[in-house]
């Protein structure tokens, strides 16, 4: 798929959940770079640094995208031409991809031993992550039930259901307000994450934040599936994550309103680590605390590199 057509994917969110916005990216360049016939080593840059602008305007708040850009983009700047720049994007691309997906089924491994017989678990929105989590654990012979929010606006709990009712698990269809009733029997919760900040707080679909309250209120285990690409360097450095705002229409259309109503749709949320039982990454399971050592061990000096990029 083209930058543009990936960006347009991204944007409606035909393509959506943050490692798989991540993997379109890094896929986006790599069909920029093998498309690119010319042999004129600041056009190729010119173009690259366009599709590359594109990429990471089209949604804003899940790190793992920029982090997918950057992981494709790495080195391109030492490549002395424009073949060896089109062989390296490629195959940065590749690896990050494959690398993605791996992790997501590491993720599903580790977390899979932090579910047993007769657990009842909540989740929420539509995280691969998780759901690789609560999949492989199905696989292994568990015997557990799972409740999925229907996370208005999108409804991605829809996703969530019928992908869980096909591997054959007990799943229930719960909406977002029916989550502080259903506690009482839940016994551990997985989310997905889109970013998750140098000091541990998690950015997630909007209304993860009232899970975790909700989960800590009742003394339920919250663990968050998150693969290392969704730490967030700009954080350690200060930055705040920026919360995107998507359309009104997605929440209620306007000829069904009062002209006076406005509507706020703010589609991500912020848990703080204190909240949070454990993060399930690919290098295992972690604490909020320690995420900053593992995101500076993971890019060593590149941290700065990519700082202000
Ligand atoms: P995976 C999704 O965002 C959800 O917030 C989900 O928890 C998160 O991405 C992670 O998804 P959206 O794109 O990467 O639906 O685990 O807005 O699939």
């Amino acid at each position: 798929m083209d930058v543009d057509t990936t960006v347009e994917a991204i944007r409606s969110m035909e393509i959506r959940g943050a490692g798989r916005i991540a993997r379109a990216g890094a896929s986006a360049l790599a069909d920029y770079a093998s498309k690119y016939e010319g042999d004129d080593p600041k056009e190729f840059m010119i173009g690259l640094m366009d599709a590359k602008s594109k990429i990471l305007d089209s949604r804003p708040t899940a790190v793992s995208l920029w982090n997918g850009v950057h992981a494709t983009l790495r080195g391109v700047e030492n490549c002395g031409s424009v073949t060896d720049a089109k062989e390296l994007i490629i195959s940065n691309a590749d690896r990050f991809n494959k690398g993605s997906l791996e992790a997501v089924r590491s993720i599903g491994e580790i977390g899979a031993k932090r579910i047993q017989d007769g657990d009842v678990i909540l989740t929420h929105c539509n995280s691969s992550a998780a759901l690789s989590v609560i999949k492989t654990a199905h696989r292994q012979g568990k015997k557990f039930r799972v409740y999925a929010t229907e996370s208005r606006p999108w409804r991605q709990g829809i996703l969530t259901v019928n992908e869980l009712a096909k591997e054959g698990i007990d799943i229930t269809l719960i909406i977002d307000s029916a989550v502080r009733s259903v506690m009482k029997s839940v016994t551990k919760v997985f989310v997905g994450a889109d970013t998750i900040t140098s000091h541990g707080t998690l950015v997630n679909k909007i209304g993860t934040s009232q899970l975790a309250l909700a989960a800590n209120e009742a003394r339920v285990q919250f663990y968050v599936c998150s693969e290392t690409y969704k730490f967030s360097p700009m954080t350690l450095f200060g930055d705040m994550v920026t919360i995107e705002e998507r359309d009104h229409d997605e929440v209620a259309k306007r000829d069904i309103l009062e002209p006076s109503v406005k509507i706020f749709n703010p589609v991500f949320d912020s848990t703080p680590s204190k909240y949070i039982d454990g993060i399930i990454t690919e290098v295992g399971l972690i604490s909020p605390g320690s995420v900053y050592h593992v995101m500076t061990r993971q890019l060593g000096d590149d941290i700065f590199k990519l700082i202000g990029d």
